[in-house]
């Protein structure tokens, strides 16, 4: 892979889940050696620390379960700007969450970015969980759970900031999933949301619904955000979050999904998010995700090309 400039970006955020510890995600993946890993892969890196939401605005919704919508919001302002300054100024930028809750900013800033160089964005959610719940259908009220269905422009977010670019519904792909609720059945099924969950993938591997994917986004001259989201990962291997689901992506499947990636070129930002250090075993979660952020950003076993059978 061509070397590329990389701005790693802490966003401490945990008011998006029902546990703390989140807070300590960006610090951790800085300990599992993240910015040397792409120093040594060839790529210049630049952290530049953690984004701090301080301005707290007077907001408030009539769905009693949701909590912490203000910090929410603090959050998502500050990060759709950080996000959008990373994005202006360097080639990829790097989100280090933070739970979830971290993309009603990021995603939103790096699409008004594409959108001001007029190349459509499309996003490639890793998750157990479809986070496409409304602040009207969210029963838990942990915000980390309506990124994807604010910024792919549905109703009902009047309290979320305003949105410069909505993502197409159509531009989503979203790949491990397997614990939906019934609201986002609903909505997922009413915008038609390219979604494999885990019964798909078995029956026909992760790498066709990939391949289809890219195929997708190269057509249209896309930008591609990819959102990693721990629980994306069977829990034996990583255990470091709080919403766990069993029969997540193997070790292999996970880093084959990055490599493919990396071949297509065609990434352009990525979240690292949901990393909860206080539940890790001896890091072992932090440098998993450090390691398949590396398989994305080039390494690779062999120097010459891998035999395509
Ligand atoms: N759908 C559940 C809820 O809304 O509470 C679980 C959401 C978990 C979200 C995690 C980050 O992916
Ligand atoms: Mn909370
Ligand atoms: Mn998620
Ligand atoms: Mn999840």
């Amino acid at each position: 892979m061509t070397s590329k400039s990389c701005t790693l970006v802490g966003a401490p955020v945990q008011s998006g889940a029902s546990q703390p510890g989140c807070v300590m995600g960006p610090d951790a993946f800085r300990t599992a050696r993240l910015a040397e890993t792409l120093d040594d892969l060839g790529h210049s890196v630049s952290d530049i620390g953690n984004v701090t939401a301080n301005d707290f605005p007077d907001v408030t919704h009539a769905n009693v379960a949701i909590h912490d919508l203000a910090q929410t919001v603090a959050w998502a302002k500050a990060l759709e700007s950080a996000a959008f300054d990373a994005a202006q100024s360097s080639d990829m930028p790097i989100f280090l969450g933070g739970d979830h809750s971290l993309s009603i900013g990021t995603v939103p800033g790096i699409a008004r970015h594409w959108a001001s160089k007029d190349r459509p964005l499309f996003v490639l959610w890793l998750d157990a969980h479809p986070d496409f719940h409304t602040l009207d259908s969210t029963s838990s009220g942990n915000l980390h759970g309506t990124p994807v269905a604010y910024f792919s422009g549905l109703p009902g977010f009047d309290v979320y900031p305003p949105l410069a670019a909505p993502v197409d519904p159509a531009n989503l792909c979203m790949l491990g999933i397997r614990s939906v609720d019934p609201a986002e059945n609903a909505a997922l099924a009413e915008r038609e949301v390219d979604v494999s969950d885990m019964r798909a993938i078995d029956e026909h591997g992760i790498a066709a619904p990939l391949r289809a994917f890219l195929e997708r986004v190269r057509e249209a001259n896309g930008a591609l955000h990819v959102s990693l989201d721990v629980d994306f990962l069977e829990p034996s291997i990583a255990p470091a979050v709080g919403t766990t689901v069993p029969g997540g992506a193997t070790f292999r499947e996970a880093h084959l999904v990055m490599e493919m990636l990396c071949d297509s070129g065609l990434v352009t930002s990525l979240d690292m998010v949901e990393l909860n250090p206080f539940l890790d075993e001896r890091g072992r979660t932090a440098s998993l995700m450090v390691d398949l952020c590396a398989s994305l950003m080039g390494r690779k076993v062999l120097d010459r090309q891998t035999k395509r059978f």
